[in-house]
């Protein structure tokens, strides 16, 4: 049976505040603080555990090798001798947020009744840049079963893809065909447009997405330039809900219209910006929510939605006060659970950054990658071991360091039976 699985990239043992990513407030505003990468991996664990008792499906994407020697080889240099900038984004632990691992159209959308993943390229910023042969060796192996998956390598820069972050995919049940719409960001502002208007449509090609499953929409350049640096930060879509904010998008009432006429049954959540304005919605991250429908793995399709939000929202009371209204009128979103991300929101990723959806029969995954409570545990007892208690920007270039991430990440996989990363 198909099931949405949310596959969440665990934090790894590197993970530090080095401010790389320009127009990711959190992220310049916490630059050079003190990392806590065991807390932050705990944390990825528990909301795990809270999906898990939702009833919902759970799989795993691992953290990859610290320092990135590769990359650092391809520009001619070593962890040794590269300069602490360049040093940095070898370092850099940003694979954690699986929404922008890749693209995924499930099969009822595509042309040929698989399910596409395209491995995003992550151009804009050097230290994602190099992400994509790791997440690509990992999907090629959760997703080796041809019958059932497609697995792509990156569409080509200069076009730069994010991967879901910037997707959304209505439809009148997670199993049936339904609507992608994929929101890109046109350049010019203050802040760089990370989603090209070319990679998407090079993703929907390669996807066989037919033109009536497709839709391409500008995200708002007032959006990005308040600090949503991916659409994941001001909209959320499930099944048929579209939960986003008033100024999420360049054209709304043309967007609205596509939808409707694509889905007639949507439902539009929206958040109008005199209640909760671009700024709160970016503090809070309330639309970097996991929207999540309850019962489905039950066989109980009608019993309402849940949002996952990070305790942020809950601490907003602009933003609690909307969400309380919304969750007692009767709607289809009907539960909040708040989750306590702090350390990976620090660096602009909340629980929707954390996880990547593939809609798929569990049984047709390789069991490596998907996770049940005890399997976390074991999870969460390599990582309290292992993973560094903090980082500091000077330990960035400590060889101590480099072996002590190198050590934790090895005991992980070899936890997980997946050396083959290595
Ligand atoms: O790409 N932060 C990530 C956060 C990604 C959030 N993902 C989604 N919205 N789906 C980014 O900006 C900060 C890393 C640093 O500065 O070290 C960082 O890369």
């Amino acid at each position: 049976m198909l099931r949405e699985i949310n596959f969440d990239g665990i934090v790894g043992p590197s993970h530090n505040y080095a401010g790389l990513s320009l127009g990711n407030l959190a992220a310049t505003k916490n630059a050079g603080a003190v990392s806590h990468p065991r807390e932050a991996a705990l944390q990825g664990l528990a909301k795990m555990h809270a999906c898990l008792e939702l009833g919902l499906a759970q799989g795993i994407l691992l953290p990859q090798d610290r320092p990135a020697t590769g990359w650092l080889a391809a520009l001619g240099t070593d962890a040794s001798h590269a300069e602490p900038g360049l040093l940095a984004n070898a370092m850099s632990a940003s694979a954690m947020w699986a929404a922008n691992a890749a693209t995924v159209s499930p099969a009822p959308d595509t042309a040929d009744g698989r399910c596409h993943l395209t491995v995003a390229n992550l151009a804009t910023m050097p230290h994602r840049s190099h992400e994509w042969r790791a997440t690509l060796a990992q999907l090629q192996r959760a997703f080796a079963d041809e019958r059932a998956f497609a697995v792509h390598p990156p569409v080509p820069p200069p076009f730069g893809d994010e991967g879901a972050a910037n997707h959304m995919r209505l439809a009148p049940g997670h199993g049936e065909a339904g609507v992608e719409v994929f929101v890109y960001g046109v350049s010019g502002g203050a802040f760089p447009a990370r989603q090209h208007r070319e990679a998407s449509a090079a993703v929907a090609r390669r996807h066989g997405l037919a033109p009536e499953r497709l839709i391409l929409a500008e995200q708002n350049p007032e959006a990005i330039a308040a600090g949503a640096f991916h659409n994941d930060v001001v909209a959320v879509a499930n099944a048929h809900v579209l939960f986003a904010h008033e100024q999420a998008f360049a054209a709304k009432d043309a967007l609205y219209a596509a939808l409707r006429a694509a889905l007639p049954t949507v439902e539009i959540i929206e958040v109008p910006a005199r209640v909760v304005s671009l700024a709160d919605a970016i503090s809070s991250y309330l639309f970097n929510a996991q929207l999540v429908s309850l019962g489905a793995g039950r066989g109980h399709p009608d019993a309402g939605m849940a949002l996952i939000l990070p305790t942020e929202a809950r601490d907003n009371p602009r933003v609690w006060g909307w969400l309380e209204q919304l969750v007692a009128a009767n709607g289809p979103i009907r539960r909040l659970v708040p989750v306590d991300v702090r350390q990976s929101m620090a660096n602009g990723g909340g629980p929707a950054c954390l996880r990547l959806r593939v809609v798929a029969d569990p049984d047709t995954v390789d069991p490596r990658f998907l996770v049940n409570a005890a399997r976390l545990d074991a999870i969460g007892a390599v990582i309290a071991r292992h993973w560094p208690e903090q980082i500091a920007p000077e330990d960035l270039s400590r060889p101590a360091l480099w072996a002590e991430v190198r050590a934790a990440r090895a005991a992980l996989l070899a936890t997980l039976d997946l050396d083959e990363l290595a």
